[in-house]
């Protein structure tokens, strides 16, 4: 009986890793909260899809410039790797794909402007690409 309950818990434990909630990093900016959720949970070395909601109080910001710089410092056989990719889109959500040419730490900054602003506004994090 002992057997059954740990190999089914077992099972209950792979399935929740199977399901997980898709990676989502929230960052305050100012009087902003920038939201990334990325397609894969963890991300991975290739092509992540991030969507990208900047939000004042609740409300979507739309009509935004938004780029998204990502980068991995300079390591062992390795130069610094640096890139730049445009977000767009409709209605408050903004989504781009970044290439990320190995795995590991990677440092994100969504850079935006406001409508109607000239000032640069960023939200940096790092994500860890398996
Ligand atoms: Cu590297």
């Amino acid at each position: 009986m002992k057997k059954i309950i740990m190999t089914l818990s077992l099972i209950i434990c792979v399935a929740a890793l199977a399901i997980a909630a898709p990676l989502s990093i929230t960052k305050k900016t100012g009087n902003y909260t920038v939201v990334s959720v990325f397609d894969k949970n963890p991300a991975t070395m290739g092509k992540n899809k991030v969507n990208i909601t900047i939000k004042d109080g609740d409300k979507a910001v739309d009509g935004a410039k938004v780029a998204v710089y990502y980068s991995m410092p300079a390591m062992a056989g390795m130069p610094a790797m640096e890139y730049k990719v445009i977000a767009n889109g409709k209605g408050g959500s903004y989504s781009a794909v970044l290439d990320l040419g190995m795995s590991g730490p990677w440092n994100v900054d969504v850079k935006f402007v406001l409508p109607g602003s000239k000032a640069v506004q960023q939200a940096s994090y790092s994500i860890d690409a398996r």
